[in-house]
C-alpha cells in the first residue's frame, strides 16, 4: 500500500492558505493519490460544531487558555475520525491550519503557557505529526488587506489588532526555526502562481524527491 502523507498549512490571516491548499491538492490528484483536503478548527462534524462555538462573537468571547481546550478538544476528534484513518489508507491529508495555529494564536500571541500547550499536543496527537508543515509568511498589513476584501471571512481573530498579528506572525517564524526538518517557509508575496510554484518545490523537495 502507497505511504500516506500529512502536510498542514499555516500562517496568520489572509496569507492565501486556503487558495494554494485547493492548487495543491489538485495537483497531487493528478498523480492518482487519494488526497483529502481539511481545515481545523473543524473538519469532522464535531470539530465543526467546536468551530461554531470558537470563531463566532466578540473577540473576548473566550480566553486564550479556553481557546486552547477548544481547540484541542476539536483536534482530537479530527484526528481519531479523519487524519489518522486517511494516512493510515495511504491517502495525503492536506489541512488548513493545525497545531501550530494553537502555539501561535494562543501560544505566541495570545499568551497561552507554552508548557501547557506542549503537553496537550503530546497527549493529544500522540504519534499523528505532520510530515510537512507549509508556513505562509507575508507582511501583516498584505494579509490583513487580503483578508478583510475576501467575502465571508470569520472577524473574531481578524479584528484582534496589529501587535497581535505581529506576535502571531514572529511565532509562526520561530516554529519554522526551531523545527527547519518540518517546516518550509513559503514567501506568500506575489501572484497566485509564483506562490503555487513556490509550494510545490517545497512538497516535491521534501516529499517527491527525498521523501
Ligand atoms: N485558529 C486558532 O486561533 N487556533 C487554532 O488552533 C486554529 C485556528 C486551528 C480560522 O479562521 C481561525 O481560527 C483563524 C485562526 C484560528 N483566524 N482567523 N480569522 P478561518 O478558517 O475562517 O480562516 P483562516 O484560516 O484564518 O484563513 P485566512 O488566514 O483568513 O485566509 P487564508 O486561507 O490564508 O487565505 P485565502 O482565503 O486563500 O486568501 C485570502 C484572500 O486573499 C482571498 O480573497 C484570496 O483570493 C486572496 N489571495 C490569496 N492569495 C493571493 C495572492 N497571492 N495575491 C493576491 N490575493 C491573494
Amino acid at each position: 500500500m502507497a505511504q500516506g502523507r500529512f502536510i498542514t498549512f499555516e500562517g496568520g490571516e489572509g496569507a492565501g492558505k486556503s487558495t494554494q491548499l485547493k492548487r495543491l491538492a489538485a495537483r497531487l490528484e493528478v498523480g492518482g493519490r487519494e488526497v483529502v483536503a481539511t481545515r481545523e478548527p473543524g473538519g469532522s462534524p464535531g470539530a465543526e460544531s467546536i468551530r461554531e462555538l470558537v470563531l463566532k462573537g466578540a473577540a473576548d468571547r473566550w480566553s486564550p487558555v479556553t481557546e486552547t481546550l477548544l481547540m484541542y478538544a476539536a483536534r482530537r476528534d479530527h484526528v481519531e475520525r479523519v487524519i489518522r484513518p486517511a494516512v493510515g489508507r495511504g491517502a495525503w491529508v492536506v489541512c488548513d491550519r493545525f497545531a501550530d495555529s494553537t502555539r501561535a494564536y494562543q501560544g505566541a500571541a495570545g499568551g497561552t503557557d507554552p508548557g501547557l500547550i506542549a503537553a496537550l499536543e503530546t497527549f493529544t496527537l500522540e504519534e499523528t505529526r505532520p510530515d510537512l508543515t507549509l508556513i505562509f509568511d507575508l507582511p501583516v498589513h498584505v494579509g490583513l488587506e487580503r483578508a478583510h476584501a475576501r467575502a465571508g471571512s470569520e472577524m473574531r481573530f481578524e479584528s484582534k489588532g496589529q501587535a497581535f498579528h505581529e506576535r502571531l506572525r514572529e511565532g509562526f517564524l520561530a516554529i519554522a526555526r526551531g523545527e527547519p526538518q518540518r517546516c518550509a517557509v513559503i514567501d506568500a508575496t506575489g501572484s497566485l502562481e509564483e506562490v503555487e510554484a513556490r509550494v510545490w518545490t517545497a512538497v516535491e523537495d521534501r516529499l517527491l524527491v527525498h521523501g
